[in-house]
């Protein structure tokens, strides 16, 4: 049953749509494919150990060496299908992809946005029955509508983002997303099929109390990342981390506190991806109140130069991401 009084998803892209400074009902219709493949992926998701395609490895690596899952290749052949069938884009980007994909039928070359998208992160949970996710940045494009997608498109420096979201299926499904006009969130009740605005005006709080970092890699990290995570200890904050960044995220968003994926030995730049992994959550961060860098740079304007390019990444609370930068800045 409906709860009285409470707007559905739809309802609100098409509320809302007139503060989006593009044609009306674009992107409502391009946040409709989104809204669409996600209760694809969440049905899909939750019979995790009853069918054989949802558990387990293709038995193939990913262009960055990583091994996929068959539900990051389900989820990712689910939003592509879903934004190919809409006039609005003209090309996506995925972890999963090498390069973009560039829709170049008739329709396709009319769209006027791409989507760089991890249709599904936190691969490495997927198995264990522990919250994943989705994450989506969408941009205008920068070439000519009626051409094909190029990939000046793609790399796009993150405040140029028009709109970003991300999904989290966890104990309840969620969508939050924003279109630089604050973040809302919308929580998905299957019974009816239909997600609701639960979290309007998502604000983060200023300081928190929460430091999320696999400190694993804590002897390779930084002297400023050590000397951060040490002060955390000696305040004793609590340490959260689900390996999931969606997961995470969502928990410092709603709770205050940090997340950070520095440089370590294995990975020089940090592990996460600036152009579909760290730009949206940054873009939403900052629409919540609070902070993205990576210890010098604001994310948001760091200039990509590759389409799987990685960052440093530390996100969250204001305060927390300014004491930080600071012990970055002496
Ligand atoms: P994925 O997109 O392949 O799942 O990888 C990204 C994930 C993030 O969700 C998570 O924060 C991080 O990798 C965890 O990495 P690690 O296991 O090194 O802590
Ligand atoms: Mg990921």
């Amino acid at each position: 049953m409906r709860p009285p009084g409470i707007t559905t998803l739809g309802e609100f892209i098409v509320q809302n749509q007139h503060s989006f400074p593009y044609a009306t009902g674009e992107l409502s219709r391009l946040l409709s494919a989104i809204r669409l493949a996600a209760k694809v992926v969440y049905s899909q998701t939750n019979k995790a150990g009853l069918v054989d395609q949802v558990m387990g490895s293709m038995g193939a690596t990913n262009i960055q060496g990583e091994e996929q899952k068959k539900l990051d290749v389900y989820a990712n052949d689910v939003f592509i299908n879903a934004l190919r069938a809409r006039l609005e884009v003209c090309g996506v980007a995925s972890e999963e992809e090498d390069s973009f994909i560039a829709f170049d039928s008739e329709m396709g070359k009319q769209g006027k946005y791409v989507v760089l998208m991890d249709p599904l992160d936190g691969s490495s949970n997927i198995d264990v029955n522990v919250s994943i996710g989705t994450i989506f940045a969408i941009y205008r494009r920068v070439s000519r509508v009626g051409s094909v997608a190029r990939m000046e498109d793609f790399l796009q420096a993150g405040t140029a983002q028009v709109a970003a979201g991300y999904v989290i299926y966890g104990s309840s499904t969620m969508l939050v997303y924003t279109t630089g006009n604050g973040v809302n969130g919308f929580t998905f009740d299957p019974a009816v099929g239909v997600f609701y605005l639960s979290h309007p005006s998502m604000q983060i709080p200023a300081q928190g109390h929460i430091y999320s970092v696999n400190e694993g890699n804590y002897n390779s990290f930084d002297r400023q990342i050590r000397q951060y995570i040490d002060q955390c200890k000696e305040r004793t904050y609590s340490a959260r981390y689900i390996g999931s960044l969606v997961a995470d995220f969502h928990r410092n968003l709603l709770k205050g506190g940090i997340y950070l994926y520095p440089a370590t030995a294995k990975s020089s730049n940090g592990k996460l991806r600036l152009l579909y992994e760290c730009n949206p959550l940054a873009m939403i961060v900052e629409q919540a109140g609070g902070k993205a860098s990576n210890g010098l740079t604001r994310t948001l304007e760091i200039k990509p130069a590759a389409l799987h390019q990685r960052v440093p990444f530390i996100v969250g609370s204001q305060h927390m991401v300014d004491e930080l930068e600071q012990m970055y800045k002496e």
